[in-house]
């Protein structure tokens, strides 16, 4: 067995990736979108990105994203960060442009934007942090929202005749003919936190490689909203969660398998 590096431990534990700014997270106690800005902060590093990559947040718990990342950063209207992404892309090819939305933001009043992103295979990252609610605005109904689950607009639960059935984003984008990589990950324990930065990384390498547009969508606890205790959020989201939205990769295209495994620049 591979002898435990401490230092480099030490570094995972409590360094910051260089594109971080040094400051304390804002979220909530148990709250997944730290950790998604810190992988995404990661994945900038190493792919050497600091000078190319521009975050472009929409509405909700993204929104400060600009606290946090030492890039360049453009804030759209909810739900349309797609469309300014597109725009960013399309005048500057050299940049990286990558979206960061929440489930509201991105499955329900953004959710021409993404269709149509994705239709036209734009050479974009979405990284979709998907928390079954409306986060920022305390906890109303999203698209995303789990059936008979508590909301403050549905306090007896999510059901279908009066709210609708949730929204499968990743399955439904996959049927689309202009994406190149589409997965679904869990922040619910390291081992898929890991998992998650093996796809956010595949998500930048494929817009590097000029391929169509890439989206992770990852599952991400809201305790305070859920009203679940941080750590009990990580096992209502195995046991709720990942059985109606599960892991996986939707759509990997031939160019994407190559890249994964390193036979393609
Ligand atoms: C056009 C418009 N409509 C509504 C709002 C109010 N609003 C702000 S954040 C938000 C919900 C965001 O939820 P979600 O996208 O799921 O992100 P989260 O905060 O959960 O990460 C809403 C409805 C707004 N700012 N702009």
């Amino acid at each position: 067995m591979k002898p435990i590096d401490y230092g480099e431990l030490d570094n995972m534990v409590f360094g910051r990736p260089d594109v971080m700014e040094d400051r304390p997270s804002h979220f909530c106690a148990g709250c997944g979108h730290g950790i998604v800005q810190r992988l995404i902060a990661e994945v900038i590093d190493e792919l050497n990105l600091q000078e190319r990559a521009i975050c472009v947040a929409s509405i909700g718990c993204t929104v400060t994203a600009y606290h946090y990342f030492k890039v360049d950063g453009l804030e759209s209207a909810h739900g349309r960060a797609p469309a300014v992404a597109t725009a960013i892309k399309r005048c500057r090819p050299d940049l990286i442009p990558f979206t960061l939305q929440g489930d509201g933001d991105l499955a329900s009043i953004g959710t021409a934007e993404i269709v149509h992103a994705c239709a036209r295979g734009e050479k974009l990252t979405v990284i979709f942090v998907n928390n079954a609610t409306y986060g920022m605005t305390g906890g109303q109904l999203a698209p995303t929202t789990l059936l008979g689950m508590y909301s403050t607009s549905t306090i007896k639960g999510r059901n279908h005749h009066q709210s609708g059935f949730p929204i499968r984003v990743c399955e439904m984008l996959a049927t689309l003919d202009g994406p190149s990589y589409i997965a679904r990950v869990s922040l619910h324990n390291p081992a898929n936190v890991r998992k998650a930065k093996k796809a956010i990384d595949l998500a930048f390498r494929a817009q590097l490689s000029g391929l169509g547009l890439a989206l992770v969508e990852v599952l991400s606890p809201c305790p305070v909203n859920w009203k679940i205790d941080p750590v009990k959020a990580l096992d209502w989201m195995v046991e709720n969660m990942i059985p109606q939205y599960p892991l996986g990769e939707f759509k990997v295209t031939p160019e994407i398998a190559l890249l994964k495994k390193g036979e393609r620049a």
